[in-house]
This record gives C-alpha cells, structure tokens and sequence, in this order.
C-alpha cells in the first residue's frame, strides 16, 4: 500500500514539515505553508495528492525530456537489478551497461569527444571537470594553469565545486564559495545588461571580457573556461548570435579548454543532441546529466576529448564515485537514448515542437507586462518589467513581482519557474502543439492576474 494511498494530504504536509529538508528552500516558511505533493505523472503532466492535474513546464528540474511514465524505462530498470544491481568499475573491472552507454555517448558527441568519465549528477561531473583539467596541465609541465573562468548567474551544481564554478551570488554568501582560483566575467543578457548596445555589439563585448580576464591573469595561468550554451537556472538567458563564435576564436587563440555544461542543453532541449552543435561550438569537454535517464535514475559524467583523455590516462587519476556508471542508472540511460532516437524526438523538436513554440510564446510578447518573450529549442523565457520601452527593473527586490506570477502559474495548475523577475519554462521534448497552447493560456491567465496584482497593489513601479 502506497503512503499516499492512507494519508490524506494535511499528514503528508506535516511529515514533510517535521523531517524533510528540501534544497533552496527556506524550510520553516514552507513548512507552515505546507509543500504540494506530487504522487503519480504521465506524459507531460504531474497529478497532486489531492488528485489535480499539472502541466509540467519544467520536465521536472529541466530533465525528463521524455515525459513521465515510460514503461521501458522502468522494465530497463527492473532486468538491470535482477541481472547486476552494482558493481564498480575502480579497480581493473566493467560491466556492461557502463561500457555501453561510454560507447554511444562517444558516438553520439561530436568531434573527437570519445570518452566518458562518470558520475550521478551534474555537481559530481563538474567537480570531475575541475580536478581533470587541472591535472591535465599538471601532467603537460604547466601546473600553474590552474585558473578556470565562469560566469555571474552560470550554474554548474552546488557541491564546493559546483557552486564555485556557478557564479550564483547568493550561494557564494552561504558556506565558504568560491573556492580558490575559479573566477567570473559577466553573462552575456542582453535584455537585462546591454544598455544602449545593439545585441550583436553586446553579444562581443560580452565574449571579449574572456579576452581580457585570460589577459589580466596571463594566459599561462588559466585553465580552462565553463559555460552553459544557453543559461538554464539563471533564468534561460540566450545569448546574441555574436557571442559563441567569439568565444571560440578567443579559447583557441590562447590554448585554453573548453568546458560546455551541457546539463541542461544535452540531450535534445535545443533541438541537437548537444547545445554546442546548435551553436558550432568545440568544447575539450561536455558537462552531461539530467536529460541523459530523463531524469529515471541519477547520472551526469564528462564526455572527454581525445586529446585530454589520452594525457589523463597516463597516469592514475584519484578521483571517482561509488557509483560511478551505476549499472542500474546505465542501463535506463541507454534506454531512454534508444527512444530519443528511434522516435525521432530531437528531430521532431528542431522541425516541429521548438518552431511552434517559439511562435506560441512568443505571442506572449505583446502583454504588458512582458519585456521579452525569447526561445531557444525547448527552454523559454519572458522577463517582467513595470516598463517595456525602458526595459525596467521593480521598484521591488529582485524576484518578488516573479514569485508573486510563480504563484499564480502554480494555482492555475501550470509549473513555470521564476528566476529573479523573469518567468521559465522547460517542458518535456514530447510536448505536444495542444499542449503548448495550453501551457501559453495559462501563462497568459498568470500574467493577466499578476498584472492585476501589482496594479491593485501598487507595484508597477520601476526601480531608479
Ligand atoms: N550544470 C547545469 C547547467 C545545471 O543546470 C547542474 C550543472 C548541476 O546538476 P545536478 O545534477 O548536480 O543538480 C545543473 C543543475 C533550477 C535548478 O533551479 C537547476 C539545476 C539544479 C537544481 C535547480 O533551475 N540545474
């Protein structure tokens, strides 16, 4: 018998108050409040303990590409624990479902990136990142390479590593981060930072602080340079068509690696197996987790260039997780590949899902309260503004008028996230067009309310 199945939602909520913590939550105001608990989900929708049904627009935290409810996945699940619940790889041993998974990935990643280090999360895989490339340049004579170079608002995890590469001000202020020899240039948003700058003149300005930080530190002491090809947790900040591209000619001319976090943008979200095929970027290494199982298991890990692979593997690199290409967590990964690509869903999303999309939501332009309305493949985003020729800020904290619409998206049974002032999505790659139009009408609903909202309140103000 299932706990849902005896207790009604109050007892749930009570439990959940008393013993469990949850990540980025201020715990003692939801437990007062009471979390809403999600039981059961199929295809792009959550149903609550109450019964009620969500769209999911976040495919869970940006990861369950697939949809909710595949079958194959949980009988891949269930033949793996029967057969080899787990084993390690540490110590001259594989198994079939790490090896496996290592080769389609090679397969699958562009260039000469043929080689996968595992982990089980993105956290995990970024701090691999940061331990191999600076062991790389150890091992090649340059040990004082050491510098890596991120971005303000990336996100790269929250373990010392992760947190560290991310540039998150408010993780930075809690536990010690960054730690040292990790530091951050500005993102390239242009809606939010670029002042009088034309996108593209951004978009440059932005790849050019890279330049100038590898510079202000000399190139023979830099690393390496991390980035998500499009900003997820920092609120889907697509970055001007400039920027890539400049980005590239600048880690190439100064011989630094490049790290891609592909977290977020692996796995089709933009339409590609990989964002940096979206964009004809080169990274030394890719940063894989989430859309990797859909979310069915935990794994992330770093696909590895030839090059980088071959100098790490002449000598022992101390490092590694217990569960580490988890048979179990393999096996579905591999799954969920075969269904990414027997049912054409990357296809479908670049042809079809994204195009339509971006013209669905992007109708949402046109609101009032709507600064822009932006898409990328499966990741969209519009910002809040009391002023749209202005591009203004709230009078407000950053993020009150966004939780304030957060609110309401969730009370019309929609799951869009806020970041700051501007509203998210990330829906399953198998949405359909209905659904789409759906999850816009309820965004619209929530805009509409919210605008009423600071309307009746007082709250239309722009910051100074
Ligand atoms: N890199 C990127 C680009 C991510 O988005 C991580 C690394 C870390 O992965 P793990 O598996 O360790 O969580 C992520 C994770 C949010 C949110 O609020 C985003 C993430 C995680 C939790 C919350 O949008 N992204």
């Amino acid at each position: 018998m299932r706990l849902t199945n005896i207790a009604p939602t109050p007892e749930l909520q009570a439990l959940d108050a008393a013993h469990h913590m949850h990540p980025f939550t201020a715990n003692t105001a939801l437990g007062r409040k009471g979390a809403r608990i999600i039981t059961r989900a199929q295809g792009v929708r959550l149903t609550d303990s109450d019964g009620v049904e969500l769209i999911d627009g976040m495919a869970g935290l940006w990861c369950v590409n697939i949809g909710y409810g595949r079958e194959e996945l949980a009988e891949a699940a269930a033949r793996q624990m029967r057969e080899l619940p787990y084993y390690n790889t540490f110590f001259q041993t594989s198994h079939v479902p790490a090896l496996q998974l290592a080769a389609r990935l090679a397969e699958l990643a562009p260039g000469d990136l043929n080689h996968v280090f595992f982990a089980c999360s993105g956290s995990e895989a970024n701090d691999t990142n940061i331990r191999m490339v600076r062991h790389y340049w150890a091992l090649k004579g340059k040990p004082e390479r050491r510098v890596i170079i991120s971005r303000r608002n990336g996100y790269h995890g929250s373990t010392m590593g992760g947190g560290s590469l991310g540039g998150m001000a408010a993780m930075h202020a809690q536990g010690g981060l960054p730690i040292p020899d990790i530091v951050h240039i500005d993102q390239p948003y242009w809606w939010g930072e670029g002042g009088e700058m034309t996108a593209e003149e951004f978009g440059l300005a932005r790849a050019r602080q890279l330049e100038a930080k590898i510079l202000e530190l000399g190139p023979e002491n830099v690393a390496a340079f991390i980035a998500e090809p499009v900003q997820g947790a920092g609120g889907v900040i697509i970055p001007p068509d400039s920027y890539w591209p400049e980005v590239q000619r600048i880690v190439d001319q100064y011989g630094i690696l490049l790290i891609a976090d592909e977290v977020i943008t692996g796995f089709g979200r933009l339409g590609h197996w990989f964002g940096v095929q979206s964009y004809g970027i080169r990274p030394h290494i890719m940063t894989i987790a989430k859309g990797l199982s859909s979310g069915y298991q935990p794994i992330g890990g770093s696909i590895i260039c030839d090059e980088v692979a071959g100098v790490i593997g002449r000598d022992e690199f101390n490092h590694g997780y217990t569960y580490s290409g988890h048979p179990v967590a393999a096996a579905v990964a591999l799954e969920n590949l075969r269904i990414l690509e027997e049912e054409r869903i990357i296809e479908r999303v670049r042809d079809d899902v994204a195009p339509y999309l971006a013209r669905a939501w992007g109708s949402l332009a046109d609101h009032p309260l709507v600064g822009e309305a932006v898409s990328r493949g499966m990741m969209a985003s519009v910002a809040l503004t009391p002023d749209k020729a202005a591009r203004a800020r709230f009078v407000t904290e950053p993020g009150t008028v966004g939780y304030i619409c957060r609110e309401y998206s969730f009370a019309n049974n929609l799951v869009m996230r806020h970041v700051g002032d501007r509203m998210i999505i990330a829906p399953p790659l198998v949405i359909t067009r209905d659904d789409i139009d759906e999850l816009v009408r309820r965004a619209r609903l929530t805009l509409d309310q919210t605008h009423d909202h600071l309307r009746r309140e007082g709250m239309l103000q722009a910051a100074a």
